[in-house]
């Protein structure tokens, strides 16, 4: 019976660190995953969340199931961090918040919810998007399909065709959109695009559906929620997905959330049963761990600010790092305009290199990207990318 059984080719991002953990190249650098590394190449603890393991280690307590939509201090943190400390919304009590596993698993529980209760929508991604968009979505029966994103020629959102395309769409069709650090172009909408395209997206009646696994890497914690305060200011339904895992540095911890922004209380009532439910009956209710950090750091005034400013220096870091990149490349390459680099948002840059060229980054030098030239600038460090920048300019030369 297993004849049947597909092989899987592997993930192109998640496959790409195994192919790294395995390379024996001394001077190998890891652009790939999404991954936030320091100055000395090093995975951080930050230290608001050092803080919350002690609370936690002292003393170790007990392990109970936690509920299923998780710990309540958990919810209220996503809450406020994206629609903002009393927000009207919340007072209103029109938010159904879960926390989830990760914001992959936010966006798990929002595709079989839309599955259930819209089984009429396509849900539409930019073209590109981060891949496991159209795989969680279409794993849960929901269809997607693409919508013009971004134009390789000028390095900027298609930002005419992009809103020309929403127009042609139907009622309650699901557009999923990056709030801030488009993954993996970089390039996002500016505050006026947004108003433009939210306004579209209310005549049309189509529903948003913002996944935010970056806040806080882009301009700043409120700039990167922009389009979703606005959404809300204008009174659309909306999904949002949130992840904790670059910002908190807690990748394997897996926390996320996903919050559901309804008409009235009533409807968000019955919205969070239906995510109460689909939780059940995938998985019951979230590990405790990651919940209980996010809850500790968020929930307490000097850690909230000590975590701003851990964030905030990840972002200056990534920052420093393209602009080095930059002035590297144009020494060395001369003729090749790389101001992508620095007019790109959040981890990631895309590169506009082609396949082949990303091949030989991996195969002779051990620069690791994903192959749609996407490069995690969050990697680079001072020991190590004058290396890279060479290296790129080597294959670019070829
Ligand atoms: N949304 C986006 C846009 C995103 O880039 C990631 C992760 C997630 C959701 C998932 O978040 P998590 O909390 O890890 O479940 N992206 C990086 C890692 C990955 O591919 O899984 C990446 O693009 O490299």
């Amino acid at each position: 019976m297993f004849d049947r059984v597909d092989y899987y080719p592997g993930d192109p991002i998640l496959g790409l660190m195994g192919e790294y953990a395995k390379d024996t190249n001394p001077n190998k650098v890891n652009l790939g995953v999404g991954v936030y590394y320091d100055e000395s190449g090093k995975l951080p603890v930050l230290e608001c969340v050092k803080t919350a393991e002690q609370h936690i280690a002292n003393p170790i307590s007990p392990r109970p199931y936690i509920p299923m939509e998780g710990l309540p201090g958990n919810r209220k943190a996503c809450q406020e961090l994206l629609f903002g400390k009393g927000a009207k919304v919340l007072e209103e009590k029109r938010v159904a918040t879960i926390a989830a596993i990760g914001g992959s698993g936010a966006l798990k529980i929002g595709a079989e919810f839309i599955n259930e209760w819209l089984p009429e929508s396509k849900t539409y991604v930019s073209d590109p998007t981060w891949g496991n968009h159209i795989s969680i979505f279409e794993y849960s029966n929901v269809p997607v399909a693409k919508y013009p994103y971004y134009d390789k020629v000028t390095n900027s959102v298609k930002f005419d065709e992009m809103l020309a395309f929403f127009e042609t769409l139907n009622k309650n069709d699901v557009l999923i959109l990056h709030p801030c650090c488009h993954n993996p172009t970089g390039i996002d909408l500016t505050q006026e695009q947004w108003d433009k395209a939210l306004e579209v997206i209310q005549a049309k009646e189509l529903i948003p559906f913002m996944d935010i696994a970056y806040q806080g890497f882009g301009k700043d914690m409120e700039s990167d929620v922009y389009a979703i305060r606005k959404a809300v200011d204008m009174g659309l339904p909306l999904f949002v997905s949130n992840s904790f895992s670059k910002n908190l540095s807690l990748y394997g911890e897996r926390v996320g959330g996903l919050s559901v922004v309804c008409p009235t209380a009533e409807l968000a009532e019955r919205v969070f049963g239906q995510l109460q439910f689909t939780v059940r009956r995938t998985y019951s209710s979230p590990p405790s761990h990651g919940g209980r950090i996010v809850d500790i750091v968020m929930n307490d005034e000097a850690l909230y600010d000590q975590w701003v400013g851990e964030v905030y220096d990840m972002r200056d870091r990534i920052k420093a790092m393209r602009l080095k990149l930059k002035s590297v490349l144009e020494a060395n390459v001369p003729g090749r305009n790389f101001d992508y680099l620095t007019s790109q948002n959040g981890m990631f840059s895309f590169t506009g290199l082609t396949p082949e060229q990303v091949e030989r980054l991996k195969t002779k030098f051990g620069v690791y990207m994903v192959g749609n030239s996407r490069m995690c600038v969050a990697g680079l460090n001072s020991s190590n990318i004058d290396y890279v920048a060479n290296a790129m300019a080597e294959v670019l030369k070829d």
